[in-house]
């Protein structure tokens, strides 16, 4: 086809390639969760229904692009690590990013009613996106711990100050004054003696987040076959890949010697 005088236009686009060899993080947040969370009147200080949806749509990002070998997510928002040796659309940022972001974003309204039932969703939810290359297995899991860290202070943090609220009568702005300057051991102290919470048995899932994996699952069914026009019931079994969801900790090694397939060699 011949060139149009307008075809120069193209040369205006900038290249961005993700370097070669480097893990490719997608981190996608909640715009206006704050409002988003109260308007749903998302339970607090955490939603089952909320936190089950945005790992619903974490799942189908996982499923439906390629190249993503851990996922790791908390309150409003979900990081995707493409694998150091993608390919995938060229390693181009934005093509990465914005199929990541519109995936997400199409599920979380799609699977809406599966968390919510009827519970109208009352507006469309946005989420932004970044992208983040990290060179070394040891930049890339202390990224993921940095996030798990993250949840592991702000659930500890709101844990105790809806307790307060909650439970214990004082109004947000008497909470906030209670809880400045305390250290972890604090609000661990202040759970226990007056509302005789053990943070420890809090439910895992607003502990640690929700990592999700790629695993290889053997399945077996029965099935019907005709041997010589006798029926015959048979099992079969075939190992399949399946993103599993998991709550522990992923700062510590014993996650990550558990499943060595999510990381590539460094050399
Ligand atoms: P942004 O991200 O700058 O557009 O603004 P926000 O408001 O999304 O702020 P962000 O992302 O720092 O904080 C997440 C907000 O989402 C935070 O206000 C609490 C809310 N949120 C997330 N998960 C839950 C939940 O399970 N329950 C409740 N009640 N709120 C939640
Ligand atoms: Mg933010
Ligand atoms: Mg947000
Ligand atoms: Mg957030
Ligand atoms: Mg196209």
């Amino acid at each position: 086809m011949a060139k149009s005088k307008f075809e120069y236009v193209r040369n205006f686009e900038t290249d961005d390639t993700c370097l070669r060899n480097c893990y490719i993080v997608v981190r996608l947040d909640g715009r206006n969760f704050h409002k988003f969370a109260d308007q749903h009147n998302f339970a607090k200080p955490n939603d089952d229904r909320a936190l089950g949806l945005m790992t619903r749509s974490a799942r189908s990002v996982m499923e439906e692009l390629e190249d993503i070998v851990i996922a790791y997510g908390q309150s409003d928002e979900y990081s995707f690590v493409f694998k150091r040796s993608s390919n995938w659309f060229k390693r181009r940022a934005s093509k990465l990013m914005t199929h990541v972001a519109s995936q997400f974003s199409s599920s979380y309204v799609f699977y809406w009613r599966d968390y919510f039932g009827e519970q109208p969703l009352l507006y469309p939810p946005g989420f932004d996106g970044r992208v983040v290359l990290y060179p070394s297995n040891r930049n890339l899991r202390d990224y993921l711990s940095w996030r798990q860290a993250d949840c592991h202070i702000n659930n500890l943090y709101n844990t105790v100050f809806w307790s307060l609220v909650l439970k214990g009568g004082l109004s947000t702005v008497q909470a906030e004054d209670r809880l400045k300057g305390t250290v972890a051991g604090d609000k661990n102290e202040i759970l226990f003696s007056e509302f005789n919470i053990n943070y420890n048995n809090e439910p895992l899932h607003h502990r640690k987040g929700t990592a999700l994996i790629w695993e290889k699952i053997d399945e077996t069914t029965t099935k019907q076959i005709k041997v010589s026009n006798e029926e015959k019931e048979v099992t079969v079994t075939r190992s399949r890949k399946r993103v599993t969801a998991h709550h522990c900790d992923i700062i510590g090694d014993q996650f990550w010697n558990e499943h060595p397939e999510i990381l590539e060699d460094d050399n």
